[in-house]
């Protein structure tokens, strides 16, 4: 239970396997290396407005983590905190490295993430509440040209998506074109999106969170 006492040093992820934010936050932890316990929340398993969760996120949205009886919510606030207390290089730590980084996994939560949304619960969770075509159009139009953004700069950037190494940016996005390339629609050509989401699958990780049971 969410409101027991934890073991000290523990480090507990509330949330689903299915949700993107979560896969945000496990694959993040697993590239730290660190030893971990998952608690499920989140629709259909566990509604998170039961009231011991909404004591821990009063939004009742997962992820949710526990370091040591210290509780995150928000899975970029989650990533960046794992990253910076672990000193991982997924974070950088020189100052213009790091806000690149922080631009490209903003962009994904607040420009690219919103765009799908509609599209995705229409064309992947085939949602008959998501049926109005011209709203999927829209959804679709937006997503495409947000991931031409990516696209371009992932053309200049070649293999990674900042300083030219893996960084919390990859994860993020590799989880965003996961979800481009799961949805079923007539998509564009990006082959510089194509090529890094082909080389974060390779790796374990992106094999262990890229998969089809994960949409
Ligand atoms: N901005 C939040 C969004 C979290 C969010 O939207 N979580 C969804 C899953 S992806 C959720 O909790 N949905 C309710 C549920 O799973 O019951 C974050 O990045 O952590």
């Amino acid at each position: 239970m969410a409101d027991e006492p934890q073991p000290a040093g523990e480090l507990v992820i509330l949330g689903r396997i299915t949700s993107i934010n979560v896969r945000k936050v496990c694959w993040t932890a697993d590239l730290i290396g660190l030893s971990y316990r998952t608690e499920v929340w989140g629709l259909p398993h566990r509604d998170p407005r039961e009231a011991d969760f909404l004591k821990l996120n009063p939004n009742a949205q997962v992820p949710v983590i526990l370091d040591d009886g210290f509780v995150l919510w928000e899975s970029g606030a989650i990533m960046r905190y794992l990253a910076d207390r672990h000193i991982s290089a997924l974070w950088p730590t020189d100052l213009k490295e790091r806000a690149l980084v922080d631009q490209w996994v903003t962009w994904q939560g607040t420009e690219l993430n919103p765009t799908w949304m509609y599209a995705v619960n229409a064309l992947l969770r085939k949602n008959p509440a998501y049926s109005d075509s011209a709203r999927i159009e829209d959804s679709v139009a937006r997503w495409s040209s947000a991931m031409r953004i990516l696209e371009a700069h992932l053309r200049q950037t070649g293999a990674f998506v900042a300083n030219g190494r893996l960084s919390l940016a990859d994860i993020v996005l590799g989880l965003s074109s996961h979800r481009w390339f799961s949805t079923p629609f007539d998509k564009p050509d990006l082959p510089a999106v194509t090529a890094h989401y082909a080389m974060l699958k390779a790796t374990d990780a992106g094999a262990k969170y890229l998969g089809e049971a994960t949409p």
